[in-house]
């Protein structure tokens, strides 16, 4: 029997009520088989990252547990975006309905165009080094280092609690 391993999950939206996607989205993450939502962080308001003009973000992180490998875990995610209705097309970095991002995966690294572990936009990102340190400030991303000090160098610019 697979083992429970913990796995973090960043959320993100900037479209059709970007709280009530990020809200709805938890929801779904809470029944997702074989898998236990621990908790989720707190909202954050954020500025658009990135070259495109566009509306402020809502980010959020949670922390579950799972007994899915990670890729099988990408695709409960991605049909989740789905289920929201995010279309399979979009501009990259453009504005969506929901964003779901494997955050880092047990101790798993690995570096491929389906999935990259730890996600690679990580230690750029204050909308998900913040809220990721909100509920997880001691873990230690692999080859990244702990989520508090990643946090600790980056400023809040653009980022309110919601
Ligand atoms: N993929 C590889 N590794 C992963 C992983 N660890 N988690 C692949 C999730 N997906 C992963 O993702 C594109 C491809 O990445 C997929 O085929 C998947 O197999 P996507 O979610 O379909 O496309 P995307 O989100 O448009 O591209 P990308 O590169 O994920 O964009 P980002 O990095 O998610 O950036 N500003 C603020 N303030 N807040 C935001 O949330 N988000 C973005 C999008 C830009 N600016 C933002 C925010
Ligand atoms: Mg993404």
């Amino acid at each position: 029997m697979a083992l429970w391993r913990p796995a973090y999950v960043g959320l993100g939206s900037n479209l059709d009520d970007p709280r009530a996607q990020v809200n709805a989205a938890c929801a779904h993450l809470a029944r997702l088989p074989l898998t236990c939502l621990v908790l989720a962080s707190p909202l954050y308001g954020s500025r658009p990252l990135g070259p495109i003009a566009q509306p402020d973000f809502v980010n959020a992180v949670a922390g579950l547990l799972t007994r899915l490998e990670s890729q099988a875990l990408l695709a409960e995610l991605q049909a989740i975006e789905a289920a929201l209705g995010r279309p399979p097309q979009h501009e990259r970095w453009g504005p969506r309905i929901i964003d779901l991002d494997l955050l880092c995966y047990a101790r798993e690294r690995r570096s491929g165009p389906r999935l990259t572990l730890p996600h690679p936009g990580i230690p750029e990102r204050n909308f998900v080094l913040y809220p990721l340190a909100d509920i997880a400030p001691d873990l230690d991303l692999p080859g990244l280092g702990r989520v508090a000090e990643l946090a600790g160098r980056l400023p809040a610019e653009g980022l309110t609690r919601l």
